[in-house]
């Protein structure tokens, strides 16, 4: 039964993706005597947390009864005063905890502020599901720095476009949907500035409700043209440039008068370090990056290590052609065995490509 009613809370921690960052997705069911008579979860960044909405919905007298959250109530006065000391008051008898709180002001406390009380406690239920619902946070709360997913859509044969530069669309319909849900998930897009001058993109979540994450430009040298539309359509969606200090100082002064944000960082190999600029951004709040190319930045983005997992599209075509792009470029690996590994791979069809999703082996 923890299992079915940790589900339940779970599935309901999933209604928050894309508004509680950089905050986690949490999930809270109360049962009494086999019953649900609670359900809440975190909705958005400040508001109340899954517990107290789980709480304040209880159709009747929470006293005695078991509380299912998929993360470890909190001990810490934040936004809100402690979960656990409400859980506490309201003389909840049990509480099964889906995973501990990796947030150095709770990890453990909260557990133990329970136990201290007599209230019984069980951890770690669907703990697996809830830990990767949440990968973006774990990483966050712990180091301030961005979780970094990397997505790119190919042939069979590698290629991202023809040799004349037909781009679009490698991929099936299906496949793109699910790209601007990540897109509506994660808080920031991340591109080269080739992609920009190229394909002069949007790179906004195109779905139902779906919120745009922060775009974000890599321009070493700001080449970036004044009318592309990451500029000129910020009502849409924020814009930050990341930029070295080789970068012209009147072009910084005239992005930052139209309201751009400018991130300057020393250079690396002639280009943004990519690291410094990961933990600006950390700093920014910015907990989860979508690196959606080009095929530069994606060998700049694995070699400083800052990819913590890639999405690949396989589309089932062949387009050939030595020239043709293909997803990851810059100036390679010589020696296999440095070639960047990856594990936990996870295969799915979507629609007619194949995805596979799959973690950097650091
Ligand atoms: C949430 N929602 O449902 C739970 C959280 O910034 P605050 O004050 O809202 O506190 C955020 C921390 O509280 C968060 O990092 C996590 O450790 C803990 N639990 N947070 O936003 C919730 N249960
Ligand atoms: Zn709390």
């Amino acid at each position: 039964m923890d299992e079915f009613y940790m589900k339940m809370a779970l599935d309901l921690a999933k209604k928050g993706k894309g508004f509680t960052a950089p905050n986690p997705l949490v999930g809270a069911v109360i049962v009494k005597n086999g019953k649900v008579i609670g359900q809440g979860y975190h909705e958005e960044f400040g508001q109340a947390h899954a517990e107290v909405n789980a709480i304040a919905s209880a159709s009747e007298c929470v006293s005695g009864a078991t509380l299912y959250v998929t993360l470890e109530p909190c001990s810490h006065v934040g936004k809100t005063p402690p979960c656990s000391d409400l859980v506490v008051d309201k003389k909840i008898r049990r509480v099964v905890i889906g995973m501990g709180d990796p947030n150095p002001l709770v990890a453990g406390k909260g557990i133990e502020r329970l136990r201290n009380k007599g209230i019984l406690v069980s951890i770690g239920v669907l703990e697996k599901e809830i830990a990767q619902l949440n990968e973006a946070f774990i990483k966050y709360i712990v180091t301030k720095e961005p979780f970094v997913v990397m997505k790119s859509a190919m042939s069979l044969d590698g290629k991202i476009a023809t040799v004349t530069g037909e781009s679009q669309w490698i991929s099936d319909a299906a496949a793109r949907k699910r790209v601007h849900n990540l897109r509506h998930e994660l808080s920031g897009i991340m591109v080269g500035i080739d992609t920009i001058i190229k394909d002069d993109p949007q790179l906004t979540a195109r779905i139902p409700n779906g919120k745009n994450p922060i775009r974000i430009v890599v321009d070493s040298q700001l080449r970036i043209p004044l009318a592309s539309v990451v500029l000129s359509q910020q009502d849409k969606a924020k814009t930050i440039v990341a930029t070295t200090n080789r970068a012209s100082s009147e072009k910084i002064a005239t992005l930052t008068k139209m309201g751009i944000e400018v991130i300057v960082t020393s250079q690396r190999d002639n280009r943004v370090d990519l690291r410094e600029l990961m933990k600006k951004l950390g700093a920014k709040g910015i907990d989860s990056i979508l690196l959606e190319g080009g095929a530069t930045l994606n060998f700049s983005a694995l070699k400083e290590g800052i990819v913590d997992k890639v999405h690949v599209y396989l589309s089932p075509k062949i387009i050939g052609g030595k020239d043709a792009k293909t997803i990851v470029e810059g100036e390679g690996i010589s020696s296999l065995e440095n070639a960047f590994q990856l594990k936990r791979l996870n295969p799915v069809m979507v629609g007619e490509d194949i995805l596979i999703e799959g973690y950097l082996d650091k």
